[in-house]
């Protein structure tokens, strides 16, 4: 796509670091009739800019229509060929989906094949890809007790044969993350199914799946996305932690990893850096929904870092510090009262508060005095990590013969305060 950018366009990727307030004033500037070009001149100019981070929104992200349990939507529906011209225009690298956002449940063949006519040129004209798809396997009522882990075996069966057509129809947009989000997976009381059923049922239809992808050729990593709560009073797999725990009993583990939301470890009052760190550590981390929630909250899918500033500055300096690569899926969407422009800052507000903060990342990385500190509170001993690395009856026999002096021990300086203040005074633009 940029091969595609005007000269002019390619004269501003110099400007990279005015473009947002160069773009403003272009447009201020500009008639009406030019509107529309400089807009996408400069998004193309901004997605250059933005090459090292692939940045994606669902089409169920941008494309909410502001109703919640209480109300009505508040915006006109886009049709997906819509949401990637918006999608184009803030200069995002990617757009995924589940089935039934691009082609509703009772469609067609014929409507069907013409939707993905209109979808496929769409994404070309915007110079988008399609990493990540995902089935809805919570929307309609056949669902309404779970669908892998249903009490009725037709109801299991049909949610996999949905999941084997989603998965025909993702590879078929180029997708190679596959996400399992389980909404209806739980139970608002316990005498209705059995937990430990419950988990074996999604076992069998993850290893089904998986054998599926697997002899389709499709190439696709399985991301599993844990919730502890909404829609279901209490929904199985309730944190990263469980499907982690998940992955080494499956018959594929190597093709299965997580897809951690920040707003689900938030909304059960966890630390999601831990549950993220946890996922790299373990080399599981195949794809993350980036958003904010308030914590001990409904489920609020806020735009990133707008709750919690400091959780998300962690976040992503643990992302940039480990070389995460895979896609920055903004898995929020716009306050209820947004109209169409107003979403469209939503999007555009959720990369550059991720390029900021990766920017303040590294400012953290380089800050002599930070560097200092760190050095300051961590001791090293090559001599005891060698003992305590790997276990020997040596090893044991020596360790035990150490000389450990708990106070002395207790004596050494720890000037966290000193070192968070620095961390905020950095979040906060002084530093
Ligand atoms: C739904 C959910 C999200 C999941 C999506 C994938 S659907 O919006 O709240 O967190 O990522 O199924
Ligand atoms: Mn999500
Ligand atoms: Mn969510």
């Amino acid at each position: 796509m940029i091969k595609r950018i005007g000269s002019r366009s390619r004269k501003l990727l110099i400007l990279t670091e005015f473009l947002p307030t160069l773009r403003d004033s272009f447009i201020a500037r500009a008639g009406a009739n030019a509107l529309p070009n400089l807009t996408r001149n400069f998004a193309m100019a901004e997605k250059a800019t933005q090459k090292k981070h692939k940045f994606t929104f669902g089409l169920w992200t941008v494309g909410n229509p502001g109703r919640d349990p209480f109300g009505e939507p508040t915006r006109a529906p886009l049709s997906p060929p819509k949401i990637a011209d918006m999608l184009g225009d803030v200069g995002a690298y990617g757009v995924n989906f589940h089935d039934n956002d691009l082609i509703p449940i009772d469609a067609t063949e014929q409507q069907a094949a013409d939707i993905k006519r209109d979808f496929k040129k769409a994404i070309k004209d915007n110079g988008l890809v399609v990493p990540m798809a995902t089935t809805n396997l919570f929307g309609d009522p056949v669902f309404k007790d779970g669908a892998f882990t249903s009490n009725n075996a037709k109801v299991r069966a049909y949610a996999i044969q949905k999941t084997m057509r989603a998965m025909d129809l993702g590879a078929e947009f180029g997708a190679k993350i596959y996400v399992f989000w389980g909404g209806r997976e739980g139970v608002e009381t316990d005498a209705a199914k059995n937990p430990v059923d419950a988990i074996k049922r999604f076992r069998e239809a993850i290893d089904f799946l998986c054998d599926y992808s697997i002899e389709q050729g499709f190439g696709y990593k399985f991301a599993f996305e844990a919730k502890p709560n909404e829609p279901r009073g209490h929904i199985y797999f309730a944190v990263t932690g469980s499907y982690l725990a998940l992955i080494p009993t499956l018959k594929h583990p190597e093709m299965c990893g997580v897809n951690p939301e920040v707003a689900h470890e938030h909304m059960a009052g966890l630390n999601f850096v831990h549950q993220v760190a946890a996922a790299i550590e373990m080399k599981k981390l195949f794809h993350i929904d980036l958003n904010d929630q308030e914590f001990g909250r409904y489920d609020q899918d806020f735009r990133f870092g707008s709750a919690n500033l400091k959780h998300a500055f962690f976040l992503v300096k643990l992302l940039e510090d480990h070389k995460y690569a895979g896609p920055l899926h903004f898995d929020a969407h716009a306050y209820r009262q947004s109209d169409y422009e107003d979403v469209k800052e939503f999007a555009r507000g959720s990369i550059r508060t991720y390029q900021l903060l990766s920017d303040k990342a590294a400012k953290w990385n380089a800050d002599k005095e930070i560097q200092a500190l760190l050095r300051e509170i961590n001791h090293e001993d090559n001599l005891l990590s060698k003992l305590t690395k790997s276990y020997s009856t040596g090893n044991a026999k020596k360790l035990l013969a150490a000389d450990l002096d708990r106070k002395v021990l207790a004596n050494y300086r720890l000037p966290y305060e000193r070192l968070d203040q620095l961390t905020m005074e950095i979040i906060m633009g002084v530093r």
